[in-house]
């Protein structure tokens, strides 16, 4: 038996050490006044993103050419949520002095736009200009040089010409040549002014939906082909354009060229297995290796587990070829290095575990070839959008995973990152999200020495969600889809990336959540 003073001695110990541990815990978060003790540096780049097919509108004004998206969502006009469609959209095409002035009110210094290539090339082909979409765009980028606000331009997000497609897409490697003549045009007619570029944006998303799957037009399906001939392609139409920047214009513009690539985190369902963490590798090499390795690895080329894996897969399924197709040589060569920045769309984690086949998987498929049950944690809120649930601590462990894979020489830029919900201007949901998801930006830039450039929030304002219609709200401002002028409103959240913009830290007090929005336990 301990004496009962000696037992309150230790208690009052226990008590300071608990203390302590507390303090300490609140303290590397933040100090007393709820801000971050950890800032971004001065030249961190901050930004807000969009995309053509989301918010432009003008479908067929002034000349415009049909991309898959027109085309498809005419013709299928219920396969989105709400049976809508991007025809009209924000109608940034005729708001764009709005949307200039509203990202001045962030006081963000950076847009990143895609350029809609039937805009500009309404037959996909170069053989015709179309001059009106030329003039809407050196507008709007002669607009944000008067405002300080320095474009960043993807040239490919998803709004393939339909002339193309009707010839494969990316499936057809012939349309590597397409793509290029195409970037070609834009870094002809617009790179006095456009310094920073990306190619194409989220090339897993775009092929493992819409030609892998049925969540993205025009619907392929082709579960376990299709999916990995875009792939392919698309990294070479990527890599050939970036050579056509490096060797042809960055001499005389002097501007950056990369790719954005996107990833779900991958956490083991249980941690103590080794199938479940092995699981959540195979899954990140499967989704985001297959695009990062053959571009930022130092010796190129897809990882050596997916080449593995889907060889001996189609191998014992009676393809007398893998259905992954290889480089030569010098596309390895090519490809190695392609990418001045690591361009990272992230959003939410998933969990992990082994399975060989499950009720909604095809044979071949590239959920077959992963082998990987995917699920959501059921702690986890899922504020709008059903795939994306909340969980902070995944983006500083899927940064960490990139820096660990690919190293810190080529600086990471979240080119998009941020969160739904069904609407409303009091967006709790989204204030509390960005505050913690850049929270644990900081952590990796501060504490865990990954290289991050810049951070772009995904979205500037409410706009067309792809499968899901207007149904989701990613937008810092609300657009009011029903009034003639698509008016912009500020959303709390809005509010609050100002203020870090302005102070380049994070105060979690500047705007006071409701405690059912915090997810303080996250
Ligand atoms: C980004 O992609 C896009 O770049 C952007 O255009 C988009 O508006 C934004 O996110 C927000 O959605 O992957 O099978 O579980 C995210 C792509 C595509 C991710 C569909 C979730 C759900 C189907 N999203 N996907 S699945």
């Amino acid at each position: 038996m301990q004496s009962p003073s000696r037992v309150a001695h230790i208690a009052v110990i226990l008590v300071c050490f608990s203390l302590l541990c507390l303090t300490r815990g609140v303290n590397t978060l933040v100090n007393g006044n709820g801000l971050s003790n950890y800032t971004f540096p001065d030249n961190f780049m901050f930004g807000v993103a969009t995309a053509a097919y989301q918010v432009e509108g003008a479908w067929n004004e002034d000349g415009k050419g049909e991309s898959i998206w027109d085309t498809y969502l005419h013709k299928h006009p219920n396969y989105t949520l709400d049976h809508s469609n991007g025809d009209v959209a924000a109608d940034s095409y005729h708001k764009y002095k709005q949307d200039i002035t509203i990202i001045k009110s962030l006081g963000v210094k950076y847009y990143r736009i895609s350029l809609s290539w039937t805009r500009l090339l309404p037959n996909g082909t170069d053989n015709y200009i179309n001059k009106a979409g030329v003039r809407y765009y050196r507008r709007f980028f002669e607009e944000m040089l008067k405002a300080k606000i320095t474009p960043v331009v993807t040239l490919f997000h998803w709004d393939l010409p339909t002339a193309l497609m009707d010839l494969g897409g990316w499936t057809n490697p012939k349309v590597i040549d397409y793509f290029e003549d195409y970037a070609r045009i834009a870094f002809t007619l617009f790179g006095d002014i456009v310094k920073t570029w990306t190619t194409m944006n989220e090339l897993h998303q775009h092929c493992f939906n819409s030609y892998g799957g049925d969540y993205f037009v025009p619907v392929l399906q082709s579960h376990g082909i299709g999916v990995y001939l875009c792939s392919h392609y698309m990294l070479l139409g990527h890599a050939r354009v970036y050579h056509l920047y490096d060797k042809e214009f960055r001499p005389k513009q002097k501007g950056k060229i990369g790719v954005t690539l996107d990833a779900f985190y991958a956490e083991p369902k249980d941690s103590n297995k080794k199938e479940d963490r092995e699981a959540a590798e195979r899954y990140l090499q499967m989704r985001l290796g297959l695009f990062a390795h053959p571009i930022y690895s130092e010796e190129g080329d897809y990882p050596k587990m997916v080449r593995e894996i889907i060889d001996k897969k189609s191998e014992r399924q009676g393809y007398p070829r893998s259905r992954l197709p290889y480089f030569t040589p010098k596309e390895v060569a090519m490809l190695r290095g392609s990418s001045d920045f690591f361009g990272l769309n992230h959003y939410t984690t998933y969990i992990m575990s082994p399975s060989e086949m499950e009720p909604t998987w095809k044979i071949p498929s590239a959920d077959h070839d992963t082998g990987v049950k995917i699920e959501q944690h059921p702690d986890w809120p899922i504020p709008g959008a059903g795939w994306l649930s909340f969980y902070p601590p995944g983006f500083r462990k899927l940064l960490n995973w990139i820096t660990k894979n690919y190293g810190t020489k080529v600086p990471i830029v979240v080119t998009e990152n941020g969160v739904s919900d069904f609407g409303g201007l009091t967006d709790y949901v989204r204030v509390s999200y960005y505050n913690k998801y850049m929270y644990q930006m900081l952590l990796a830039m501060h504490e865990d020495g990954c290289n991050i450039a810049g951070y772009f929030a995904w979205t500037l304002m409410d706009d067309f969600e792809w499968g899901d219609g207007y149904k989701v709200k990613f937008g810092l401002f609300h657009v009011d889809f029903e009034s003639p002028d698509k008016t912009r409103t500020p959303k709390l959240s809005a509010l609050n990336y100002r203020e870090i913009v302005r102070t380049r830290r994070i105060n979690f007090n500047f705007i006071k959540i409701p405690s059912y929005y915090k997810y303080d336990d996250l």
